[in-house]
């Protein structure tokens, strides 16, 4: 968490909307953001699908279906691609449809020694309007109990598993 406050405090991005602890250590203000962004013209992130035995443990106790990171920040106007490396033999999605957005997750391939060859995929496009979006996906995935699918935020999906914000800034 230090490091990551080190890192926003740095690029000088105003996270006081989204943790307001930090508020009186960072700017929050929009001319601060568009500075930090100045630029950035690309934003790219790199995704991991985990499947259940790889994936965070709930509440339950239990490892779970997740796709880490979750939260994506992203710059209005500014195309950003997605790499998403699926260590999981079943498909998934990044879905929000308030932004647009449907990543369609290719599975992994099941190999004769039992491991699962990741597939990637690749995605990009260029969020047009400013805010907080949530995401889940919708595949019926998480078995046998389906948890990660639940809801959660203002949608299906857990949270931190199969559901997730962006904040376009
Ligand atoms: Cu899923």
């Amino acid at each position: 968490m230090k490091a990551l406050f080190t890192a926003c405090a740095m690029l000088g991005l105003g996270i006081a909307a989204a943790q307001p602890a930090f508020a009186d250590n960072t700017p929050g203000t929009a001319s601060a953001v568009q500075s930090a962004f100045a630029g950035v013209s690309q934003q790219h992130y790199t995704v991991y699908v985990l499947p259940g035995p790889m994936g965070f443990v709930g509440p339950d106790k239990q490892t779970h279906d997740s796709i880490a990171p979750s939260t994506f920040v992203l710059k209005v106007g500014t195309p950003v691609t997605f790499t998403v490396v699926n260590f999981d033999d079943g498909s998934h999605t990044i879905t929000a449809p308030g932004l647009g957005v449907n990543i369609v997750i290719k599975p992994g391939t099941d190999e004769a020694d039992g491991s699962i060859k990741p597939a990637v995929t690749t995605y990009t496009f260029t969020p047009t309007k400013k805010g907080l979006f949530h995401w889940n996906c919708m595949m019926t995935c998480d078995g046998p109990s389906h948890w990660a699918m639940s809801a959660g935020f203002d949608g299906p999906g857990r949270d931190g598993y199969m559901g997730g914000t962006f904040n376009v800034l």
